[in-house]
């Protein structure tokens, strides 16, 4: 046979040279693939979240869509506005910190319809996002939707639907960054 011929000549084992040019082969197409798909198509921002260019930040994955209704379309109350649903919630992104704050610290929601908001820690304190009717926020409910222990760099995400009557805040209840002011409002629209 050739091979054998081959590999005698070269002394090095037939299949190794195949394991060899497999791994290349196989490097070579993830560093394709990689270069391909790495590139994230826009981020959402939506032009209320001033300085925010935080994309690549967010670790959730999988809720990037940028599709129907995501933060990257027109906010509520504007013309061509999708509102999120439960089978496609719009996405919004929030900063939390550095700094007892969240950015934005007012956020548009059309009544009754269904967000999940991506949580990214900036800044080496651990930060917590509860969004609910503001009696319950304000007094740290239990059972009011919350993300706890958000560290640095980190994404969370939580989904809520906007179905009551409001008045609708979010806060950090971690020890003292209430008090701090860290807190904000969502504004129900129409
Ligand atoms: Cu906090």
């Amino acid at each position: 046979m050739n091979e054998d011929r081959s590999a005698a000549r070269t002394g090095i084992p037939m299949w190794v040279l195949f394991l060899v040019a497999v791994v290349a082969l196989v490097i070579a197409t993830a560093a394709l693939t990689a270069t391909l798909l790495g590139r994230p198509s826009s981020p959402v921002v939506g032009g209320w979240m001033p300085g925010s260019g935080s994309g690549g930040m967010m670790g959730g994955g999988g809720m990037m869509g940028g599709g129907p209704g995501s933060a990257t379309g027109p906010q509520p109350g504007e013309s061509g506005f999708v509102p999120g649903t439960a089978a496609s919630p719009r996405t919004i992104q929030v900063v939390a910190g550095p700094g007892f704050a969240f950015s934005p610290s007012t956020i548009a929601v059309a009544r009754g319809e269904t967000v999940t908001f991506l949580v990214t820690t900036k800044g080496p304190t651990v930060h917590e996002f509860m969004v609910g009717p503001a009696d319950a926020v304000a007094a740290d409910r239990d059972g009011t939707p919350e993300i706890a222990d958000i560290g640095m760099m980190q994404t969370k995400p939580l989904t809520c639907t906007f179905d009551g009557p409001g008045p609708y805040t979010f806060a950090c209840h971690v020890d003292g960054h209430f008090e701090a002011g860290m807190r904000g409002v969502i504004s129900l629209v129409r």
